[in-house]
């Protein structure tokens, strides 16, 4: 409880800041995205993972103080990074359901793109299956909106949900993340690559897009790329790194 007193705070005081791990293409080392994810450096307690106080503040209301601060330091950074001309593909945002449900999605990521000049076509946004599941008209209106502006969205943690093919076709998204559980198996489990084969399919089938994340072995990333995954992102091929990091790091021109 202590924690969820300071968040309001803490946005204010620049407590928060965003890492960001690159995306790659499997089969060219090509950067496709970069997903921001955001930290806490606490006074006290350190730098907090967001698995440490994202669901406390979002269980507080803040979901939107939050949500809106990541979307537009992200937009931010993002728009200075193509001023510099490095090439990071898209930015990509990771959205809770709360800010789904509100129904301010939409107008956030409009306003976000006016006030930072970053062209929406530039974004991402990162939904679970229960954002996108739960929430019918009201869903599609907002989803809609962002379509038009270009905004690409992305199903994370794909196969830990209950999603039918049905479902995501009506969805609307134009990537699916494989969640890392799966590729982590894939050193050991035989079955993970049938599990992954058939994530695959699915995807292939209503022509998405596939991103594995948690890859963290060359063998990994090799046996991904033979089964058709298109992209990946782990710690094979970079951490989850700080503004100044990132941007060396897109500098280099991996
Ligand atoms: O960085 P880390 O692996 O600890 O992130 C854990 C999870 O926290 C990620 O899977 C991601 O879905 C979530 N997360 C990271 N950044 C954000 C954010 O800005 N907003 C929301 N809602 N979730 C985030
Ligand atoms: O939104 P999502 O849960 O997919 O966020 C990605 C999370 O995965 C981040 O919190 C990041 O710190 C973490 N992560 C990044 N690379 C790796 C990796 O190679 N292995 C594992 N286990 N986690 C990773
Ligand atoms: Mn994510
Ligand atoms: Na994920």
């Amino acid at each position: 409880a202590a924690l969820t007193d300071r968040i309001d705070e803490a946005v204010r005081s620049g407590e928060l800041f965003l890492h960001y791990q690159p995306q790659v293409e499997l089969a060219s080392g090509r950067i496709t995205a970069v997903e921001a994810l955001v930290r806490w450096r606490h006074p006290v307690e350190g730098v907090l993972p967001p698995g440490d106080f994202v669901h406390l503040a979002e269980r507080r209301g803040l979901f939107h103080v939050l949500g809106s601060w990541v979307l537009s330091t992200a937009a931010r950074e993002a728009r200075g990074w193509h001023d510099r001309g490095l090439a990071f593909g898209r930015v990509s945002i990771n959205v809770s359901p709360q800010q789904v449900r509100a129904g301010c999605l939409a107008d956030d990521v409009l306003a976000t793109a006016q006030e930072t000049g970053l062209d929406p076509a530039r974004l991402e946004l990162e939904l679970t299956e229960t954002a996108m599941m739960e929430y019918g008209e009201h869903y599609r209106t907002q989803i809609a909106m962002l379509r038009d502006l270009g905004v690409r969205l992305v199903l994370d943690d794909f196969g830990t949900g209950f999603s039918s093919l049905t479902y995501l076709r009506r969805s609307a998204v134009s990537t699916l993340k494989i969640d890392r559980q799966f590729v982590r198996e894939l050193d050991d489990n035989p079955d993970a690559v049938e599990t992954i084969q058939a994530l695959l399919a699915v995807a292939h089938a209503l022509k998405l897009d596939t991103v594995a994340e948690g890859v963290e072995t060359r063998k990994q990333a090799e046996r991904l790329a033979a089964m058709g995954c298109k992209c990946g992102q782990g710690m094979w091929f970079a951490p989850p790194m700080e503004a100044e990091a990132i941007e060396r790091h897109l500098v280099a021109g991996f």
